[in-house]
């Protein structure tokens, strides 16, 4: 017998500009990675999500797909823009239409939709307003979230507010990869502080609004590990953690930032300011669950120098720089781990010490796993896309999930990254993360992979055959 529980949800994941395409289509609004992607230079070999895999515009075949791989639960983010195009305000119904009938198609499926409200793509007219480093955006998603809870509420149980804080604050605003490329930290965590807050205003307005349903906040899980048993390196890495995890996960299940760390930025930077009442917001306002993505673990070294903050976009192994604060801490390689092409340690245990540290530090709080996967270049034999690297990667992830259910976590779902082949962020079409594969020179074609097949079994087995 297989430890996930009853009513353990087999899902998948993706997000609207990595999947859907149709970016001017039917009235949606520019969003800052349309904006973004479009500036030479700075995606891999300038890849965008103008078509992407043209889910707009395929979604009932995709949805059948997922129905015939026996999904049973479908993580996607709604486009902003595509709903509000300039962020608030009028509201487009054919974006609104787009979203509904996706639904309908899952739910007459018995796929349990799962939305992210928030996954990078902010409406390119509120960055123009000053984006997260302006309160006001924090209430125009709260006015967006209240969009999506009248018009998908009824339909729709599971609920995300935020995708990954620290990767849309971090590379938006302290290294620069992403949109609006700023490189400041005391912005970047002003910025942080009203996404904070948008969440907290969406939570408020879900509980307001009566939806029948859990809402949460995704973030990603990144257990670091010190390169040494030297104090200076243990010390780094607990810093690591205080920065990368604390930080981001303390907010909204605690409604508290780290007492310690707040009184440094503040004293440093005077940042996070707070408006009067937003102690009391984020108290107030807690998740019903916590989303984890997790892909891989940081080995860390104490760090006095200047790092060279690049990192793999192009699957060349080694190809990137390092990352790391001076004075503070810097991940480098572990001599003994095993990489993808892109340079991500594949480290299944840290699925399940990831998840026993937020169990200790947080309570046994309800947990989705709504990202793993593997990034690789799929070999194509004899017209067969045999992906057994990721077969291995996910059976490897799955173990180590069973371990924390058996050691007590409330672990409810988990969607591998990706449903599809997609746009990687910076890393263009070449990173393939799918079940599915697109055939990019012949129309968007799909196939099933080996791993489609392979999770069919493990879904209809209930995890038992992996
Ligand atoms: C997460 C994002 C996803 C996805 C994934 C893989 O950080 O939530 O959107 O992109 O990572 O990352 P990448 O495409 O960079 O390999």
């Amino acid at each position: 017998m297989s430890a996930f529980p009853k009513h353990f949800l087999w899902g998948a994941a993706t997000a609207a500009y990595q999947v859907e395409g149709a970016h001017d289509a039917d009235g949606k609004g520019p969003s800052i990675w349309d904006r973004f992607s479009h500036i030479p230079g700075t995606t891999y070999q300038n890849t965008n999500g103008d078509v992407a895999v043209d889910h707009y515009h395929r979604f009932r075949e995709d949805v059948a797909l997922m129905a015939e791989m026996g999904l049973q639960s479908y993580r996607f983010s709604i486009s902003w823009p595509r709903l509000l195009p300039t962020g608030r305000g009028e509201i487009n119904e054919a974006g609104v239409k787009f979203y509904s009938d996706l639904i309908d198609a899952l739910l007459a499926h018995n796929i349990v939709p799962m939305i992210t409200l928030y996954h990078w793509d902010l409406p390119q007219a509120l960055q123009d307003e000053g984006g997260w480093e302006a309160r006001s955006t924090a209430e125009a998603f709260a006015e967006y979230a209240r969009l999506c809870y009248d018009r998908f509420g009824s339909r729709v149980k599971l609920w995300d507010t935020f995708n990954e804080t620290i990767v849309f604050i971090g590379h938006g605003y302290i290294t620069g990869s992403h949109p609006p490329s700023v490189k400041d930290p005391a912005r970047a965590i002003q910025a942080c502080h009203h996404v904070f807050i948008a969440h907290a205003l969406a939570v408020k307005a879900f509980r307001e609004m009566v939806i029948d349903g859990e809402i949460g906040f995704v973030n990603v899980l990144q257990p670091h590990t010190p390169l040494t048993d030297k104090q200076a390196d243990r010390d780094a890495s607990a810093l690591a953690d205080a920065i990368h995890t604390h930080w981001l996960y303390d907010p909204v299940l605690l409604g508290t930032y780290p007492a310690a760390l707040l009184a440094q930025t503040q004293t440093l930077w005077g940042v996070p300011r707070f408006a009067p009442g937003d102690d009391a917001l984020l108290r107030e306002n807690r998740c019903d669950f916590i989303g984890l993505n997790y892909y891989r673990r940081e080995t860390v070294v104490a760090n006095e120098e200047e790092t060279r903050q690049q990192s793999n976009n192009s699957g060349e192994p080694g190809s990137g720089g390092e990352f790391g604060f001076k004075g503070l801490f810097k991940f480098v390689r572990n001599p003994d781990g095993v990489y993808t092409d892109w340079d991500w340690e594949i480290w299944p245990q840290g699925l399940t010490d990831g998840i026993m540290m937020i169990k200790e530090r947080y309570g046994n709080i309800p947990v989705y796993i709504t990202e793993n996967g593997l990034g690789a270049k799929d070999p194509i034999i004899n017209g067969e896309i045999v992906d057994d690297p990721r077969i291995e990667y996910l059976r490897m992830h799955i173990i180590a999930l069973e371990k924390a259910i058996d050691l007590g976590a409330d672990v409810r779902g988990y969607y591998p990254w990706s449903f599809i082949d997609l746009l990687s962020w910076l890393n263009g079409y070449k990173k393939q993360y799918g079940f599915v594969y697109v055939d990019h020179n012949q129309d968007l074609v799909r196939k099933r992979k080996k791993s489609f097949f392979w999770y069919q079994n493990v879904i209809a087995s209930h995890g038992e055959e992996r």
